[in-house]
């Protein structure tokens, strides 16, 4: 294919990745203000809501052919990972008063770029609504997306996406005010003709959809541009219920809680499974084996019990010899994936292995791994690696 034609493909995807968003958007976002009107009020329906309804020609096909030369080359040589978050997840990616973002998310964007470029700090942040990431990353605005983004088959398929591993395994629930009836143990079905809020573009607006039609219950539903606005909203009394990723939810209630009133999360079991990790463009492998290793470096790390705090010592004396390889020792694999050898040690020196960076970000709102599917594998959780070698 000629660069003209190049050219020509990569202005028509990124034309039509607009055109998806303006579909899954409907019009939200410019009259939306943070008091009460919502973005779409609509009865729940089958197939309005996250991603829309799969067009001739999809994202999918035109990606392909749109990118030139390879990402990991790319951002070795621009010296910075451009970095999608939300900015308002809490512990996840929060926007600080300097611009600066923390969370276990950021820290993740931190962790790659550490292994590419051996700086944590050499991130560019872009915070984006749930309803802007994905064209954000199609049009090359970001490299990829740490943004509690939930991996679904559309989005691995139709919306032109690939996924690293689930770095967080959560949950969607709701939450209303205690005294409205409310408690821990409410279900689905007793929230019928309840206003339900929530932010647009995400897997959220259909698993509710979906769970208030399985119940038999009647809800209206409203969408908002972000979650700040739907938080605001529910604390104004707009909404009677939120919902959304769980862990989303009690980070809300430990910084927005009111004082006299109380917020409860439901039901138990959550309504549907929101594998949240890492995001990127579809077909850009030597950059994607570097984003999961970077991931799986630290799950192989929390399990050897090697730390920020113990990394040289580790490095000299492994425990064994995955994790020699790991730190850039004999029979090292980094320099094969374009890394430097010491990629790895660079990660868990400057940023942590995965328990660490849970605990910092996370223990703090009362997310805990033990008991939870974020636990180790051996510890009864989901939390695994291939091994490295
Ligand atoms: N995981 C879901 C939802 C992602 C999402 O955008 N969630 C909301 C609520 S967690 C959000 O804006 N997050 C930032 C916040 O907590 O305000 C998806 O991938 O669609």
């Amino acid at each position: 294919m000629t660069h003209n034609k190049r050219l020509l493909w990569r202005a028509l995807a990124v034309l039509f990745a607009v055109t998806l968003i303006a579909a899954s958007c409907g019009d939200d976002g410019d009259d939306v203000d943070s008091t009460a009107a919502p973005a779409e009020t609509a009865e729940p329906a089958a197939d309005d809501a996250d991603e829309p309804d799969a067009p001739a020609t999809t994202a999918a096909d035109v990606i392909e052919d749109t990118q030139d030369g390879d990402l990991l080359d790319t951002i070795i040589s621009r010296g910075r990972l451009n970095c999608g978050v939300s900015g308002a997840a809490v512990a996840f990616s929060e926007t600080q008063p300097d611009g600066s973002q923390t969370g276990f998310d950021a820290d993740y964007c931190r962790a790659v770029a550490a292994a590419i470029l051996g700086d944590a700090d050499a991130v560019e942040f872009t915070p984006l609504t749930a309803a802007e990431r994905f064209t954000a990353v199609q049009t090359g605005a970001v490299d990829v997306l740490m943004r509690n983004t939930t991996w679904t088959q559309g989005r691995d398929t139709e919306v032109g996406m690939d996924f690293g591993p689930t770095t967080y395994y959560d949950g969607q629930q709701l939450m209303a005010r205690a005294g409205d009836g409310f408690s821990g143990s409410s279900q689905v079905s007793d929230i019928g003709g309840a206003v339900v809020c929530t932010n647009a573009g995400t897997t959220t607006e259909q698993n509710i959809a979906d769970a208030a039609a399985a119940a038999g219950v009647d809800i209206t539903l409203n969408t908002f541009e972000d979650f700040d606005i739907v938080t605001t909203n529910f604390i104004q009394g707009a909404c009677d219920i939120v919902t959304t990723d769980g862990s989303a939810l009690v980070g809300r209630k430990a910084n927005q809680q009111p004082d006299g009133e109380e917020w409860v999360i439901f039901p138990p079991t959550p309504i549907s499974k929101e594998p949240l990790g890492p995001t990127y463009g579809q077909n850009e492998s030597r950059f994607a084996d570097v984003v999961n290793w970077t991931v799986y470096a630290t799950i192989l790390a929390d399990e050897k019990g090697i730390t920020s705090a113990n990394v040289d010592d580790m490095a000299a004396n492994p425990p064994d010899a995955e994790a020699g390889r790991l730190l850039g020792g004999e029979g090292e694999l980094q320099s094969a994936m374009g890394l430097a050898p010491d990629a790895f040690w660079q990660v868990i020196r400057q940023v942590g292995n995965y328990d660490e960076i849970y605990s910092r970000h996370l223990n703090k709102v009362g997310l805990t791994r033990e008991g939870s599917a974020n636990a180790g594998w051996l510890d009864g959780g989901l939390i695994y690696a291939p091994p490295a070698r």
